[in-house]
């Protein structure tokens, strides 16, 4: 019997040898016919949830974050023929970058895993991104999300821009806002569809703006 919830259990806690047990337990499973989509879901999915609430709560840190991470890759890499057989798909895409002038992306790749852990397809557009490539990108991705990462201050307003780049080009993206000077006031203010105080969060405001 293929044991999810020890999947869940092994991304959850992170321990040193994350990528070594999801390797073994997502074989496990496919060994025992379990079909992918579900070992994706209710196993891999569902244990970068859980390990995001715990990061929430304090619980975990940014080494067990980047470690589930990796093991997560390793796992969706050893289902993706499966996957592609049985037709599943992202729920959809989001382009996520640092707005220009801002080069700090350590919380923004934490987002970026935290969005995949929750079974969305993120294209990462890098830091110090003008708005016009936010717009492109979005529109070349057909994307569902734009979110937008800032760090300082004097970077904050670049994030109302892209928002305006996005209306004048007739854009219906949601947009999704974060950073450590960004709240929700401030999402308000600007017209942000959302905003989330950190990489957990931010992956549930994502599937709650797009509703998956
Ligand atoms: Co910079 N820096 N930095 N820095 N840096 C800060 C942000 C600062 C607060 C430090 C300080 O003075 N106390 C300060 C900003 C002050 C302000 O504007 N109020 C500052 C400054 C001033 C600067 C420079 C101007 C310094 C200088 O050169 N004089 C310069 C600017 C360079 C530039 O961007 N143009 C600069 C440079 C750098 C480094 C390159 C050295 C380095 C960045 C390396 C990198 O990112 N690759 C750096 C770092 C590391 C920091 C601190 C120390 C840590 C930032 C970080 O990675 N935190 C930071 C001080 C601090 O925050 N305590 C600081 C960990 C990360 C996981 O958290 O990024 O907040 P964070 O992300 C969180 C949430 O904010 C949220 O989720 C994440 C995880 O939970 N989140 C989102 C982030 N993006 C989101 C998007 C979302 C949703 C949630 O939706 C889309």
């Amino acid at each position: 019997m293929a044991d999810l919830q020890a999947l869940v259990d092994a991304l959850t806690e992170s321990k040193r040898d994350v990528v070594e047990q999801v390797t073994t337990l997502t074989q496990a499973a496919m060994d025992q016919g379990v079909n992918a989509k579900e070992i994706l879901q209710d196993g891999l999915i569902g244990g970068m949830m859980a390990l995001g609430v715990r990061f929430k709560a304090g619980e975990a840190f940014i080494p067990e974050v980047f470690m589930a991470a990796r093991a997560m890759n390793v796992g969706m890499e050893m289902l993706e023929d499966k996957l592609i057989e049985a037709g599943v798909e992202p729920t959809a895409t989001v382009v996520l970058g640092t707005v220009k002038g801002d080069m700090h992306d350590i919380g923004k790749n934490l987002v970026a895993m935290m969005f995949t852990g929750a079974g969305l397809k993120v294209v990462d557009i890098g830091v110090d991104v003008p708005a016009e490539k936010f717009v492109e990108a979005c529109k070349a991705e057909d994307a569902a999300i734009c979110a937008m990462s800032a760090l300082l201050t004097t970077t904050m307003p670049r994030i109302a821009e892209v928002i305006a780049a996005c209306k004048e080009a007739g854009l219906t993206v949601k947009t999704l806002i974060g950073g450590a000077p960004i709240t929700q006031a401030y999402a308000d203010e600007i017209g942000a569809d959302g905003f989330a105080p950190d990489a957990a969060s931010a992956a549930e405001k994502a599937k709650e703006l797009i509703g998956v």
